[in-house]
């Protein structure tokens, strides 16, 4: 039975299963993406959670005199101010670990689809085009012999490393801090990495260090045989220089699955034959989708019971 005297309020969209689930235990308030709406003193008192999958308002935050937790869904939780919600003693939740094959799996997909433009080849045999014109042309690029330097190696990081080893690319990084027992190359800037390596992955979280940190400077440090995949956040990308860099041959093509303003892919990308699309479906299978409903419902729970969450974000730390 949900106990009634705990209400969640979920703005916007997010996957049907938070709903099923949380339903069981709470009482839902549905509520448009965006800026707070109004809600009845009565109700408002109650909400003590907030489930988001996106941008959470700070209205909010504000606004919600009895809020002690949001849970995100996604590892990645630029959408939530974590510095207001600590300075109001809102604990912050996230879903990392659950995802981590899904996202590197995505990652090795993407980096060949990138490089040996299967997707495209594809369409070649669906448009009759194989048996009317011949064969789809060579590939200018191959992963073979490949330099890689992936930024960031995190949780998602460290499990794309270990699927390229066996594909024989030289592997190196680039973190804020150097990794203990990793064998890896370290590059101490990220700038030293693009100048030594072929490949750049970047696997970054979207915040104010890694804003717009892949611009011209980056991409003329890659090479014209440079190969840019980002399955972190678009953010990190300044899309005007990648632009023009794919536009002029500064690299040679980059695969991405996020965007600086998803939905909203820029057009200009949509026309370059070099770029390599995905709709930011790193995590999107429905096994992994699940995993990380159940650990956002879980987070609401643990703590509604008994004071207690799975998953934390570093910024407000509490008892697992
Ligand atoms: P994580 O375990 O926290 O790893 C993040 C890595 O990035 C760490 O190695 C960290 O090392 C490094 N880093 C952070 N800020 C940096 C900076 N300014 N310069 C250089 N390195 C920096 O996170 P994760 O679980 O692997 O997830 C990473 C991100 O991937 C998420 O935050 C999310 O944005 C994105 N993601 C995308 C999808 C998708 O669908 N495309 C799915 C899942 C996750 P240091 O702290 O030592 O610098
Ligand atoms: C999700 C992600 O697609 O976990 C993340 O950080 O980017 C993806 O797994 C996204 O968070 C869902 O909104």
């Amino acid at each position: 039975m949900p106990d009634h005297s705990v209400a969640v309020l979920v703005p916007g969209r997010i996957h049907p299963r938070v709903l099923e689930r949380l339903k069981e235990h709470v009482e839902i308030v549905a509520v448009p993406m965006g800026a707070p709406t109004e809600v009845a003193p009565e109700l408002r008192d109650r909400i003590r959670g907030v489930a988001i999958s996106g941008v959470l308002d700070n209205g909010w935050i504000e606004s919600l005199p009895n809020l002690e937790i949001v849970s995100n869904f996604g590892v990645g939780y630029d959408g939530v101010d974590t510095k207001k919600a600590a300075e109001h003693g809102i604990v912050v939740t996230h879903t990392p670990d659950v995802l981590n094959d899904e996202v590197a799996d995505t990652t090795i997909a993407l980096l060949l689809n990138t490089v040996r433009q299967y997707p495209k080849a594809e369409n070649h045999l669906r448009e009759g085009r194989w048996k009317n014109e011949g064969p789809y042309p060579l590939t200018p690029l191959s992963l073979k012999g490949r330099k890689v330097g992936i930024l960031g190696l995190g949780r998602i990081g460290m499990e794309i490393a270990k699927r390229l080893e066996p594909f024989k690319v030289e592997l190196g990084y680039h973190t804020r801090s150097r990794r203990e027992g990793v064998d890896y190359t370290y590059y101490s800037s990220l700038k030293d990495m693009a100048e030594a390596v072929d490949t750049l992955i970047s696997v970054v979280p979207g915040t104010a260090a890694t804003h717009k940190i892949f611009d011209m400077e980056i991409f003329k440090a890659l090479g014209e045989n440079g190969v840019f995949i980002n399955v972190g956040r678009g953010t990190s990308v300044n899309e005007d220089h990648l632009i023009a860099a794919l536009k002029n041959g500064t690299i040679a093509a980059a695969g991405l699955d996020v965007f600086y303003d998803e939905p909203n892919v820029r057009p200009e990308f949509l026309e370059l034959a070099n770029a390599c699309l995905l709709p930011h479906v790193a995590s999107a299978s429905v096994p992994t989708r699940n995993a990380m409903a159940d650990l956002v419902v879980d987070n609401l729970i643990g703590w509604f019971k008994e004071k207690k969450v799975i998953s934390p974000v570093p910024e407000t730390p509490v008892k697992r």
